[in-house]
């Protein structure tokens, strides 16, 4: 290994920093060291790691600085066998740390076969990096040193650009991440008091962005628009705040948001900030049933809804699923007092929306007598802003909180850096406002910045498959932030849906939600995938947009890892580098850290601003879940791998959580679901590959004695799962199943299932210790009955 020195350039942190004085950027050509070298310099460093402990960067070329041409990225190998890193995890049976037993852990083949896409590079244009915000990795590493080294310094300086009505304490952040040393706690810019509805409008009116368009709205049907700038955005939200002061909405108040994607919207989260209330989103695909769970559990002051919606074609009566919710929780002795409802004409008549009179009141009735000028409640930076449930390895969804001043920051920077944000740009992100991308990046990160963003009411293939472009031509949209789920679908449809559409508005692209190659363990999404980053890049992009695929999580409110367009190259299916102040380690299953090139599960050491400080109701589970399974970091849930580079690869959930188009569903919810069948008696649900939605649900359900099966039946369980989660929870497939593959303790084996599911029959591993062995055979047999 010695004798084969490498390119290497510098080193941060617990390796050297040869080549490169990393305060004033200035470039020196490449140092050549051998792989001995560097390990040397990096046992006589400091033991302070950070994830640059593990790669490092080199230039090739000529020059440096904004010019910089090719950023070549290599890490000297830290001698890793293959097999190190291509570590299958599913013996894991129980987290370290004496966190307990991880139920049905989901098979990941970590780093699998990834290793084809590593070389291939993708290198931002010129012209993108000379404009860019970091335009090179020098800068980038000179930012990220310091938002490590000093984040409370790092992030003092960006918070400042906000406007705080009293500063914030001495500590600009405050955390115990380690449950061994006592309760998690995470607190940034406490005692500081703000309010973020004033930051996102107000603030921007005062800067001279009044009459900018602060959101362009466009309908599910052609034609059907409107805008608003900020000004106008201002007044809708005053209005709305006063009337939730009228009817007795307080600060601390929750209240339930179950809307389409109107402009009411964001309107009614940012009125909610205004006053200090904490809005929980319900995604209005939810079921009945599991917005009254949610209602039950946060007990909101009032729900907001509207009549209907339409998705394409299709007329959604989003009234009635309220109206069942709340007949529920009354039931259930939780009453909701008010429940605003928008009139959706484009939908439905006001004489075909059933109504509880003094309970019901149309918005338009009453908003629009109020004042456009309203008091703002000042809170302090750790006070709530929202609570969005989320699912987890259990069937009860989790209330993820998030707080006001931190997130605040995070979102507004991440959304800054990540898609190289100009102020002539217009923006669209095409998540619902009911999952944390649209709290994040389709109302507080973009309005924070002062932003033009497009809110689209329909669906993505209305009237047809082109709607998407046509959306993008008709706003000029520049920057364009979507998940892999709606690559996918578009791209079955064909290219002359998207070239007939001129798209040269757009600059930057970015995708979520889910690995572009959702997992590398099927032959099918190593073909398929590298294809669809290929498409999306090629054809939508014209091969000019950067792709800025970013990896975060309800929990983390922001972008944790991703590329800074324009900084360093890309490597499709790659998320990249930390973003600032974000420390991600791959740790293996005893919780030890790994460096250098390998696969793990994925944490994080330290806290960032964005991170959500509890779940609501429950701080014994947030702990639980996220901080015992590996003592001392947060466990995000997902596998990655570090390639020789240093580029992180996320490789799906480890826990038994699935992906359904970029939907986090937890197997437990669709299983209860499922049992809730008078004729079902048990039910085991695993994910399987999906060429659209990247997971699909594959159920294996035992019926109770004497059923038998049914084309009719399986109907039936496929609406019961629709009636008590959403439809977009339907199983893709119902195996029948005899019995489950049980070992003798009664532990469903879900390593057998899987490989049922995805047919890979010559995989089924060892049998012995099942309580019946014979049961596999019947399932195979049962396999496409
Ligand atoms: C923002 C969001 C979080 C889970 C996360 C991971 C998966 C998200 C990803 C990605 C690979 C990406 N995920 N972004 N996987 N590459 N760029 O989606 O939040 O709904 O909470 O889901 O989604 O598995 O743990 P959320």
């Amino acid at each position: 290994m010695g004798s084969n020195p490498r390119v290497v350039g510098w080193y941060y942190n617990n390796f050297c920093l040869p080549g490169l004085g990393l305060g004033g950027a200035t470039y020196k050509a490449p140092v050549l060291v051998s792989t001995n070298q560097v390990k040397q310099q990096k046992h006589s460093s400091s033991s302070f790691a950070t994830p640059f402990s593990s790669f490092s960067l080199s230039f090739s070329g000529a020059g440096g600085g904004a010019g910089f041409r090719r950023a070549v990225v290599v890490m000297a190998s830290s001698g890793l066998k293959t097999s190190n890193y291509l570590r299958h995890v599913e013996s894991l049976k129980s987290f370290p740390s004496g966190a307990g037993n991880i139920p049905q852990l989901n098979a990941v083949i970590l780093g699998e076969a990834l290793a084809s896409e590593e070389t291939d590079r993708v290198y931002p244009s010129e012209d993108f990096t000379r404009q860019a915000l970091v335009p090179s990795p020098e800068k980038y590493l000179e930012m990220y040193k310091r938002s490590i080294e000093d984040p409370a310094g790092f992030w003092a300086d960006i918070a400042s650009q906000f406007y705080w009505k009293q500063k914030w304490d001495q500590e600009v952040c405050s955390e115990n991440l380690d449950i061994r040393k006592g309760n998690i706690k995470i607190e940034w810019f406490k005692g500081g008091i703000t309010n973020i509805c004033y930051n996102c409008v107000d603030r921007n009116i005062e800067a001279g962005l009044g009459d900018k368009i602060a959101i362009y709205w466009e309908g599910n049907e052609l034609g059907v628009d409107g805008t608003l700038t900020y000004s106008q955005l201002l007044h809708q939200v005053c209005q709305l705040a006063n009337y939730l002061k009228d009817i007795g909405v307080k600060k601390g108040d929750a209240v339930i948001i179950y809307l389409p994607m109107l402009m009411e919207l964001p309107i009614a989260m940012l009125a909610c900030a205004r006053i200090g209330a904490v809005h929980s989103i319900v995604f209005a695909g939810f079921s009945a049933e599991s917005l009254s769970q949610r209602i039950m559990d946060c007990k909101p002051k009032a729900v907001i809804t509207c009549n209907a919606v339409m998705r394409g074609p299709k007329v959604i009566q989003l009234k009635d699923i309220v109206d069942a919710a709340l007949a529920d929780c009354a039931k259930n002795g939780i009453s909701v007092d008010v429940c605003l409802t928008y009139d959706n004409q484009s939908a439905m008549t006001r004489e075909n929306t059933k109504w509880q009179e003094g309970r019901d009141i149309w918005w338009q009735d009453v908003i629009p007598k109020y004042p456009t000028t309203c008091e703002i409640e000042w809170v302090d930076a750790e006070d709530p802003l929202f609570l969005l449930y989320t699912s987890g390895s259990t069937g009860k969804p989790k209330g993820v909180l998030h707080t006001t001043g931190g997130y605040m920051v995070y979102t507004a920077t991440t959304f800054k850096y990540a898609f190289d944000y100009k102020p002539s740009d217009v923006y669209w992100c095409t998540a619902d406002c009911g999952w944390i991308t649209g709290h994040s990046y389709v109302t507080y990160g973009p309005l924070l910045n002062g932003a033009a963003v497009v809110v689209f009411e329909g669906a993505p293939n209305y009237p047809d498959s082109g709607r998407c472009w046509d959306i993008v031509d008709k706003y000029k949209v520049t920057i364009f932030y979507t998940a892999p789920t709606l690559v996918r679908s578009l791209m079955r449809e064909g290219d002359q849906y998207v070239t007939r559409y001129s798209r040269k508005s757009l600059r930057v692209l970015g995708s979520v939600g889910e690995p572009i190659n959702p997992s590398a363990w099927r032959l099918l999404a190593l073909l398929f995938s590298p294809l669809m980053q290929e498409w999306f890049y090629n054809v939508v992009g014209d091969a000019r947009c950067p792709i800025s695929d970013t990896w975060w999580q309800t929990e983390t409110g922001g972008f944790m890892i991703t590329p800074l367009p324009g900084a360093w190259p890309q490597k499709p299916g790659s998320a990249t580098f930390p973003f600032f102040g974000v420390q991600p380690v791959i740790v293996d299953e005893k919780g030890v850290e790994l460096e250098g090139e390998c696969s793990g599960y994925l944490c994080v050491k330290s806290s960032w601003p964005g991170a959500f400080r509890t779940l609501y109701g429950d701080h014994e589970r947030y702990e639980t879940t996220y901080f015992k399974p590996f003592a001392g970091y947060y466990f995000t849930g997902d596998g990655c791998r570090r390639d020789k580079d240093g580029y992180h690869w996320l490789t799906g959930r480890v826990d038994d959580v699935i992906n359904v188009s970029g939907h986090r569903i937890g197997t437990a919810e669709v299983e209860s679901a499922l049992v809730s069948h008078p004729q079902c008696a048990e039910a085991a649900v695993v994910g399987i590959e999906h060429e659209v939605k990247g997971q699909g649900i594959y159920a294996f359900v035992t019926l109770v004695d004497g059923v038998p099966y049914s084309k009719e039946l399986r109907k039936s369980l496929i609406l019961t799962v629709r009636k008590q989660i959403g439809a977009f929870a339907a199983p893709d497939k119902i195996h029948w199943a005899p019995g489950l593959p049980k070992t003798r303790s009664g532990k469903i084996m879900r390593r057998i299932l899987r490989k049922i599911a995805s047919r890979q029959l010559d995989e089924l591993g060892d049998t012995s210790t099942l309580a019946d062995p014979g049961i596999v055979d019947q399932l195979i047999a049962l396999a496409d009955s």
